[in-house]
């Protein structure tokens, strides 16, 4: 044989990443080229693979994670060693506590001086590092493994709890070579890579017995509802049931928020009065006040308001971690909700008319409050003038998706517009994370091609700003509108020092965050008022242009922390 031929049935570890990846349906990375997986970047892109280069890594991973939670196939972030890799672990850590399905594939550096720590360039065991903040973590050290590898970081990605799993590739696996024949051979394609998991017929007859002795039952739709796209069924359980239900923030548009049964205008009074309650996806965290308390109807902060609870999920081990579950029902909310359907049949009797009357008629006055605020002109504009205008952009736009982060700009968001559609809020979940909003926006337009709102706070803006380039880069239909009210919550603090620095909450005044936009050739627009705003978006909607709109707000609107206030610390000793 020549050397020609010879090379050319020869494979590499580059090719083998790219071949298992394309031979599981993946087809784009998202991450940040350099040493040593600039090359993969280059021959992903070479063999038609979708690769979005980001500025942080940060970003990168959340622009993975958010893929897939939309996709339900593991999102993929490729970063560099070290300092690249710890930039992509806090979002591969968010990914994992919020049940998204994501792989961060970092290249690493010589594992013989790694583990001698001979202070090799961007010397770190990354392996070890990952390990207690993800699902899992593995590391390929041979081109006949990565098959192996891949498939085995799909499946801890997907198969029951989704969340997120580590793989690391040392720099030296890149070069390898082997025969193309058995490299090929070496590869898995995943069968059936999330299995459902059906639940059991006693635990789904539990769960409806405790249901048709309920008087005042509520459901609450989590996003793990959301991620399981059982869209049809979980609204047949919610409509035949006729029971009142309660969207947690990323469920929001699972059914719209318009629909008659939806309780989210008067959640206080249903979760301390109901008396049944159905966890559809949602963990009884702090979000629920841990199923206890003065929410829940409690006399105190850990006192149990009496309700029991039936809980789907597809982790055995959320049961009982907050209060009693009195009606576990474990398997994927797919088939669960299917058997739950099965076992109501037709004339299942609607709740007891009070409960729902009750109900309505709380809703119905907040929603008149509700609408004589919005209705207000007020100037400077604040946030609900300036989401009077959102909230008719996404009413017009229903498939239009919305990213969300802030504190008051996340708050008032999310109960002033309504949304119509599944999986179209994306916003900062588990954690209350800031710094989702661009990698989220990216990965929106990229994965689904609809034009993406991100609403900001100025403060949550900064921490991924420098991604409005990358907006830019990919002609991207993502229109940023930052409230900008000069500060973290508001701009009005001040130092009590009377010294020259800021207070440590406040920004530049007047800052114009348009200019960034329009410093990449993007479009940047200057709001101050409803109208202006309105205009603004309805032509980056349109046009599908890169659009930032620095929307002005009262800088005393808002409140510390928005609506969670109550979780800053107070000390009793007197300032
Ligand atoms: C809701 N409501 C409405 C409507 N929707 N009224 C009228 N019309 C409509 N459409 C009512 C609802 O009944 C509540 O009133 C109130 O508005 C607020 O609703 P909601 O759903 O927002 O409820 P609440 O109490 O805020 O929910 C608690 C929560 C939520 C913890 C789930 O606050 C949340 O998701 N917070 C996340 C915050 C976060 O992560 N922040 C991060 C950054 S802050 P009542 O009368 O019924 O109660 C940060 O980093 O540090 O500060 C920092
Ligand atoms: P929220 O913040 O909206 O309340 P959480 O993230 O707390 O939602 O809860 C989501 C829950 O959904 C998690 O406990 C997770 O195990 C569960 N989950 C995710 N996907 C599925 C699925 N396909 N089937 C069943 N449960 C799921």
């Amino acid at each position: 044989m020549t050397t020609d031929a010879q090379s050319q049935e020869l494979t590499d570890g580059f090719q083998l990443v790219i071949d298992a990846l394309k031979l599981n349906g993946i087809n784009t990375i998202f991450g940040l080229p350099g040493i040593p997986i600039t090359d993969l970047t280059r021959r992903a892109q070479a063999e038609g693979m979708r690769v979005i280069s980001f500025r942080h890594e940060q970003n990168a991973g959340n622009a993975a994670a958010i893929a897939g939670y939309m996709t339900q196939k593991p999102g993929i972030c490729l970063t560099v060693s070290a300092p690249g890799f710890l930039n992509g672990l806090t979002a591969l850590s968010n990914a994992t506590t919020n049940c998204f399905p994501m792989i961060l594939i970092s290249g690493s550096s010589e594992r013989e001086i790694v583990d001698l720590q001979q202070g090799d360039y961007e010397e770190m065991d990354q392996l070890a590092i990952a390990k207690p903040l993800c699902k899992a973590a593995f590391r390929v050290l041979h081109a006949e493994d990565i098959g192996v590898g891949i498939a085995r970081a799909i499946r801890a990605a997907v198969s029951g709890r989704p969340g997120g799993v580590y793989l690391d590739l040392p720099a030296k696996l890149f070069a390898q070579t082997m025969d193309a024949e058995a490299g090929k051979k070496s590869l898995i394609k995943v069968v059936d890579p999330a299995p459902r998991q059906i639940p059991a017929q006693d635990a789904v007859q539990r769960a409806l017995e405790l249901l048709k002795r309920a008087t005042r039952p509520l459901i609450l739709l989590g996003k793990g509802a959301a991620y399981a796209q059982a869209d049809a069924d979980i609204r047949a359980l919610i409509e035949r049931t006729g029971i009142p239900y309660l969207p947690m923030s990323m469920a929001k548009g699972l059914l719209p928020d318009t629909h008659e049964q939806s309780a989210a205008a008067t959640r206080s009074y249903v979760l301390a009065e109901a008396d049944v309650v159905m966890l559809v996806g949602a963990r009884l965290n702090w979000l629920l006040s841990h199923g206890k308390g003065k929410t829940w109807g409690g006399k105190d902060h850990k006192d149990w308001g009496g309700q029991r609870f039936i809980q789907i999920d597809i982790s055995p081990q959320e049961m009982d971690s907050n209060v009693r579950i009195d009606a576990p029902l474990v398997g994927d909310i797919g088939s669960c909700v299917s058997a739950l359907l099965a076992g109501i049949g037709s004339n299942w009797a609607k709740p007891p008319a009070d409960w729902l009357r009750a109900v309505a008629e709380r809703k119905n006055k907040n929603l008149a409050k509700m609408a004589e605020t919005l209705a207000k002109d007020p100037t400077p504009m604040n946030f609900h003038s300036a989401l009077n205008v959102v909230r008719d952009i996404i009413k017009a736009n229903p498939d239009a998706i919305l990213v969300n982060e802030g504190a008051n700009a996340l708050d008032f968001t999310r109960s002033i517009v309504d949304m119509y559609q599944p999986r179209k809020r994306l916003d900062v979940g588990t954690w209350g994370i800031m710094g989702i909003g661009m990698g989220y926006s990216v990965a929106a337009a990229v994965v689904s091609g609809q034009p993406v709102i991100a609403i900001e706070g100025d403060s949550a803006f900064g921490f991924s700003g420098m991604e409005v380039e990358t907006i830019c880069r990919y002609n991207l239909p993502v229109c940023v509108v930052i409230f900008n009210n000069n500060g973290v919550y508001r701009g009005t603090d001040v130092n009590p020092t009377g010294g020259p620095d800021v207070a440590p909450t406040v920004f530049v005044k007047g800052a114009r965050y348009d200019k960034l936009m329009q410093a990449f050739g993007g479009v940047g627009v200057h709001a101050t008022t409803p109208a202006e705003l309105r205009r603004a978006m309805e032509e980056a909607i349109r046009s599908r242009k890169p659009t930032l709109i620095n929307a002005v707000i009262d800088e005393t609107a808002g409140t510390e922390s928005g609506r969670i206030t109550s979780l800053n610390p107070q000390s009793a000793k007197k300032k």
